[in-house]
């Protein structure tokens, strides 16, 4: 598409009267729809936010923050105008002029407040001051941060047992402050470390630990810039992982092939004008996308990659170096039963499994084999499954049968979610932590961290609901509708002696609480974080390994705020008042809380010199140096079976996924512009088919019924059915509001994760009435 053409400027929003509506999508992603979207976010959000040039201007290198809007890394050649549409607006809606303060809190009570969406209550903009809920008039009334401290403290020192605590991390939390806190659980004498990460990517985590012995994906961006062939597995990038595009742009440019994977061809997979191009027009052009789209029926990717698998070894009878011989038998172990299952398994089978037709497949096999250098990508859509973490070893077996790790171009690289949400697990923020970095903690902060696992996401509600966990404290995030199965998550928070909410904004998890409740509000991430040793800054860790600073440069929303690591601080001191760890003195300067994660983690050395450079430094990963910390030395193959996939008739797979103008629980508003959806969220996306053998045409009302595993079901009522091309018998619709359907017990016997994209559900026509 040439520049500014009639339909690259036809953005679709020109009427808007409210109703739902749906025209499929066929403009360039990004693009003028982008900054008409973002020009008018800002408008609402009122005088004085800083227009796009401005927020561009504070996030760049030395001294800017990091995007907080999601982990993609920042251009290697240190060009930093690569911000998007959707991370302005994330930045935008932290800075807004909004404020929640105690006389709001005196003007409406919680029961008033629990009948508001999801919208209406962040956009009441930021929390000014430590709340405290009072049962007696039901409203949170104004605390001390001592008092707020000493109540949390007090409560956390008298449970019978550490173990009644859950300390819960969204994936925001900066690097110093996620050290502090995971310090804090441990010295209390507990490893229940609940975080996002359990819902998002534990299943990449897991395998990528099991098959190569490190936990994270291997590649960066340089890797990105001359790979020969990219495979996105389901990941919607246009909306979730914007930068991406940039990268998808710049690929097909230099004659990289692009193969997509997702029951959905998503707006990434189609065109798109690099995402900051769209602040000066001057340069929109609108590139392809996309060399092939391969459209599985939800959970087929195993079955697409054992394919593609096959189709390498079927070609390497014929042409020997479509198998890298040398790197396999050099580096790998367990490659004869991978060939054997491959070969095992037909194409009849492997066509039944995927969805996809053999010749597709073979395509994108064709394509792998022409390439020196591959990379594959993924992200939820892979990863929210029963079979998660097979999916992922078998992202593993296909790159290690051309030796597609170790060098430049090639490599697993999953996309990661939360900003730091990989910073969290790297800095301690793990229910599994291992016994290395248990022994570490205990001789350089000198304390007797406990031994035995803790509690992850899902095993954290189930023990709240037994009354097993009695304290829930929230680092970010919002807990109460992110998790699974809305009613036992509410019911569970609910059952709680003391929830303790540290966050920015109002939010679900602060009207859904415990006996006694506290809401901490905390500086963000473009604020200015003074402390006595001076202005602070923190460090995250991005989708790539790579960490650097980031410093807010903003007057916080309100002189009574405490950053993250002082609010850690202060619950510490006042539940373990004894503590030999420095608290108050690490919070006067993050320096200190630098120089000792120095110590505890492997490739922090000099951190603060390291973190301080240009463009911060990325730490070491045996894996992409061919060292491998697997039981046998090596990367290891893996041969597991292909999931069943065989559906109960009449019943459909459902996805939950995000629209385009939410992040995570914050709804922006009821547009899903790629999908072609305005003025609403409660819909299913389906097939024509299973549309019409229902009866049912478009925006007509349905009930969603999901069946958990252990046969109880669950219901969404007058929900809209879409129209949409989409394998049939699946089917998608929004989180967080789906979270109603997905039962407690149903999260992946491999990786614990709530399996949030394969949920069995029958679709009905509404009764009239
Ligand atoms: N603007 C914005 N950015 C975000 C977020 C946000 O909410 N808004 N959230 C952040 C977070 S925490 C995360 S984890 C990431 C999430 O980023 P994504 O993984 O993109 O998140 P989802 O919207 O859940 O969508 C997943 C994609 O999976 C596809 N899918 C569903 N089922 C399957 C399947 O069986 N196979 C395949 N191959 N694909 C499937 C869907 O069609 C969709 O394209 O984004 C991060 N970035
Ligand atoms: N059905 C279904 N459910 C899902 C998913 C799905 O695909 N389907 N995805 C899952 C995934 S991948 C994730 S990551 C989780 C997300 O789960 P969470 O991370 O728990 O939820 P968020 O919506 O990202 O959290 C938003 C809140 O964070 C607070 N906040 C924002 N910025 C800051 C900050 O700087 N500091 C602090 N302390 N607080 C801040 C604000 O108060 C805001 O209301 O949801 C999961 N739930
Ligand atoms: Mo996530």
């Amino acid at each position: 598409m040439t520049r500014g053409s009639v339909e690259d400027r036809d953005t679709g929003h020109e009427s808007d009267d409210g109703r739902p509506e749906f025209h499929p999508y066929h403009h360039p992603a990004a693009g003028w729809g982008a900054a008409e979207s973002v020009t008018r976010f800002l408008a609402k959000e009122g005088e004085g936010i800083a227009g796009p040039r401005a927020i561009l201007k504070m996030n760049h290198e030395n001294g800017g923050f990091d995007c907080p809007g999601c982990a993609w890394p920042d251009d290697t050649k240190g060009l930093h105008l690569d911000i998007c549409e959707n991370g302005i607006k994330h930045v935008a809606w932290e800075m807004t002029h909004k404020r929640v303060d105690a006389a709001f809190f005196a003007r409406h009570t919680v029961t008033e407040l629990s009948g508001w969406s999801e919208f209406e209550l962040e956009n009441q903009g930021r929390l000014t001051e430590p709340m405290s809920y009072d049962p007696a008039t039901d409203r949170y009334l104004p605390i001390s941060w001592p008092e707020a401290f000493e109540l949390a403290g007090r409560t956390l020192r008298e449970l019978d047992d550490p173990n009644q605590a859950a300390f819960y991390t969204s994936g925001r939390l900066g690097n110093e402050a996620t050290f502090l806190y995971q310090l804090l659980a441990r010295e209390l004498g507990t490893n229940n470390l609940p975080d996002c990460s359990n819902m998002c990517h534990e299943a990449s985590g897991r395998a990528l630990q099991a098959a190569l012995g490190t936990g994270k994906g291997t590649v960066d961006l340089a890797d990105w810039e001359t790979a020969d062939a990219l495979f996105i597995f389901g990941v919607n990038a246009a909306s979730n992982a914007p930068r991406m595009l940039t990268a998808l742009v710049e690929a097909y440019r230099r004659g990289a092939r692009i193969v997509h994977v997702n029951p959905l061809v998503e707006a990434a997979a189609r065109r798109a004008i690099i995402p900051h191009d769209f602040v000066k027009m001057a340069t929109f052009r609108a590139t392809p996308t996309s060399t092939l789209n391969l459209q599985p029926r939800i959970g087929g990717d195993m079955a697409v990659l054992r394919g593609i698998a096959k189709a390498v070894f079927e070609e390497s009878a014929a042409n020997p170096k479509a198998l890298d011989r040398q790197f396999i038998e050099r580096y790998t172990a367990g490659y004869e039963d991978y060939r054997a299952v491959c070969e095992a398994t037909t194409w009849a089978e492997l066509e039944q499994r995927s969805g996809v037709r053999a010749e597709e497949i073979r395509k994108a096999a064709r394509i792998y084999c022409d390439a020196d250098r591959s990379i594959v990508s993924w992200c939820l859509g892979v990863t929210q499954h029963e079979h998660g973490v097979d999916t992922v070893r078998e992202i593993v077996n296909l790159l290690l049968l051309r030796g597609n790790l170790g060098r430049e171009g090639a490599g697993p690289s999953p996309v990661r979610g939360h900003s730091n949400v990989q910073g969290n697990r790297t800095c301690g923020i793990d229910h599994r932590p291992s016994q290395d970095f248990l022994n570490r903690l205990a001789l350089v902060c000198g304390i007797d961290p406990p031994r035995e696992h803790g509690m992850d996401t899902v095993a954290t509600i189930d023990a709240m609901h037994a009354g097993r966990v009695r304290v829930f404290v929230g680092m970010g995030g919002n807990f109460a509708i992110a998790a699974p199965d809305t009613a036992y998550t509410f019911d569970a928070l609910r059952r709680c002696e003391l929830t303790v909410q540290v966050s920015t904004k109002l939010n679900r998890s602060h009207l859904v609480h415990g006996r006694r409740a506290l809401i901490l509000p905390c500086l963000g991430r473009t604020e200015k974080d003074v402390q006595r040793g001076g202005v602070q800054a923190t460090s995250v860790e991005d989708s790539m390994s790579m960490v650097h600073l980031s410093v807010g440069m903003k007057k916080p929303a309100s002189p009574h705020l405490l950053s993250e690591p002082a609010i850690i601080a202060g619950i510490a001191r006042a539940a373990l008042p004894d503590s030999p760890t420095p608290w108050e003195h690490y919070i006067e300067n993050y320096d200190r809380i630098r120089d000792t994660m120095a110590e505890v983690f492997d490739g922090f050395e000099d951190f603060n010199r390291r973190v301080r450079l240009p463009l911060g430094f990325r730490i070491r990963q045996p894996a992409r140096e061919l060292v491998f910390r697997t039981p046998s030395g090596r990367a290891e193959f893996s041969a597991a079976p292909l999931p069943d996939g065989t559906r109960e008739p009449g019943t459909l797979t459902l996805a939950t996924m995000r629209a385009h103008d939410q992040w995570n629980t914050t709804i922006y508003s009821e547009n899903d512009r790629y999908r072609g959806v305005k003025n609403l969220r409660t819909l299913v996306f389906m097939n024509a088919d299973d549309m019409r053998e229902r009866g049912l045409s478009e925006f007509d009302e349905v009930d969603i019924t999901s069946i958990a595993r252990d046969g109880t079901t669950r219901s969404l009522h007058r929900y809209q059915a879409i129209p949409y091309d989409i394998p049939p018998g699946c089917a998608a619709g929004y989180m967080p509001e789906m979270n109603v359907l997905c039962a407690i017990g149903d999260y992946s016997t491999q990786s614990d994760q709530p399996i949030m994209k394969n949920l069995t559900v029958r679709i009905e026509p509404s009764p009239v009435g």
